[in-house]
């Protein structure tokens, strides 16, 4: 059967090149003209574990072409992102139009799944009535369910096989009909649900380890306030069979950890207290750190900065705290320096540095992202290149720390 993915990117691209490995003939739509020629050829724009060899076989084998409008299809993949407004509500723009955009090729008996990430009841209030109005009935004529994805960035080509799928329709054909296409390849289980629990569930999962990491950071402020070893008190709070108190660090970044619970949030701000006060800590979090490191250097100091990425082992910089952090020492005029192995120059706006470039002559040495790189650095090595050998660890990920390096992480903050 014939199947046809909206949107090309993170999420998009893998889903799309896995369906064509598993028996479907695979269009995948972007906007992006320059992307679409590449992955004709076999090349890719994402970095992403295993993907760009998965994209070039499919390519070869032809199971897969990249266009930049929509063919017909039995079932449609929408995967566009979700950005969102000033004031933190969900953009809905990319998401409408890419329905739009399937209208004119759109017949009965099609499946259309929303992958994106949406707010509550989205599926039926917004994207059924578009349906609707181009003279189909939704349910009926045209099936239609939110499945979100949950696969883990670094891991995605891996997760959309082996986890478990939620699938929520706007009625229990159009569930049945979702639960079918992602019987072809998911080995997890299929869980079949209604398209508002599918929305709130993706939501849930996101804001649910958004809220523990706002724990384990105010937990962080408050033993620093009282000397206390935050990082020992919640490997021994997790000792506890029922507690998995979550790791604090310079704050939450990527798209969807920081940005999915404000979904929650503007359907009802009044009762969203918790989950608005767990972004708020969250975001606090950067501030934290320059803080704790003005503890220990000097406005005329260099700073070396290690990881902007959002997390380890990747290279997204979306609404990560290292941005934050680099950026704001820079309005304040510091001499920063920032290093990080996966983060191309092309993706921020100041100087990226060389790993050495970054330490010589820095007073401090900041670790906000914990890149396997990272772990086992050359204390030898860097006491030299340093001014002042002083490291904070915000991530409490480096290992084996030379006696002579001023060693700080969020557990010994007050030394
Ligand atoms: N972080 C902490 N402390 C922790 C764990 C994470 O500070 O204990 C930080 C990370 O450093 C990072 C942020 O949280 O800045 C988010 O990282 P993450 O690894 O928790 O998650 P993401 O955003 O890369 O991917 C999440 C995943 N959701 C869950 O684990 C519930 C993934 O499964 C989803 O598919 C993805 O969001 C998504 O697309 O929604």
């Amino acid at each position: 059967s014939k199947l046809c993915v909206i949107g090309l990117g993170y999420i998009g691209l893998p889903t799309a090149v896995v369906f064509a490995q598993n028996g479907w003939e695979v269009t995948g739509v972007d906007i992006n003209s320059l992307a679409i020629d590449e992955l004709n050829k076999g090349r890719v724009h994402i970095k992403e574990n295993g993907l760009e060899e998965a994209v070039k076989e499919v390519v070869v084998e032809k199971k897969f072409c990249a266009r930049m409008s929509p063919v017909e299809a039995d079932v449609f993949v929408i995967a566009v992102p979700t950005p969102h407004n000033h004031d933190l509500t969900a953009n809905l723009r990319y998401v409408e139009n890419a329905i739009k955009s399937i209208l004119p090729v759109l017949k009965l008996g099609d499946t259309i799944i929303l992958e994106s990430t949406i707010p509550p009841r989205t599926t039926r209030d917004v994207v059924a009535p578009i349906i609707d109005e181009a003279g189909f009935k939704s349910g009926d004529d045209i099936y239609l369910a939110h499945c979100p994805e949950r696969v883990l960035p670094g891991k995605i080509l891996k997760e959309l096989y082996e986890n478990n799928r939620t699938v929520g329709g706007i009625n229990s054909n159009s569930t049945e009909k979702a639960a079918k296409v992602y019987r072809s390849f998911v080995q997890g289980k299929i869980l079949e649900t209604t398209a508002e629990s599918a929305e709130m569930s993706k939501l849930m999962e996101n804001t649910y380890r958004d809220v523990n990491i706002a724990l384990a950071n105010e937990l962080t402020k408050i033993s620093e306030g009282l000397n206390i070893d935050v990082l020992e008190v919640i490997s021994l709070a997790n000792e506890h069979p029922r507690v998995n108190v979550h790791q604090p660090g310079p704050g939450v970044g990527g798209h969807c950890l920081a940005v999915d619970p404000y979904f929650i949030i503007e359907k009802d701000p009044e009762n969203a207290k918790l989950i608005s006060n767990a972004r708020t800590i969250n975001n606090s979090m950067p501030e934290f750190v320059i803080d704790q490191m003005k503890k220990v250097v000097k406005t005329s100091s260099k700073i070396a900065i290690f990881g902007l990425a959002y997390k380890g082992n990747i290279d997204d910089v979306r609404e990560s705290p290292a941005m934050k952090i680099a950026e704001q020492l820079m309005t304040e005029n510091y001499n920063v320096e920032a290093y990080d192995p996966y983060v191309k120059q092309e993706q921020i706006t100041f100087k990226l540095s060389s790993y050495k470039n970054a330490l010589q002559n820095a007073d401090i040495l900041l670790i906000l992202t914990e890149h396997d790189e990272f772990k086992c650095l050359d204390w030898q090595e860097i006491d030299q290149l340093m001014t002042t050998p002083n490291v904070l660890d915000t991530k409490n990920c480096v290992k084996n720390v030379a006696e002579q390096i001023n060693y700080y992480n969020f557990g010994n903050l007050y030394n």
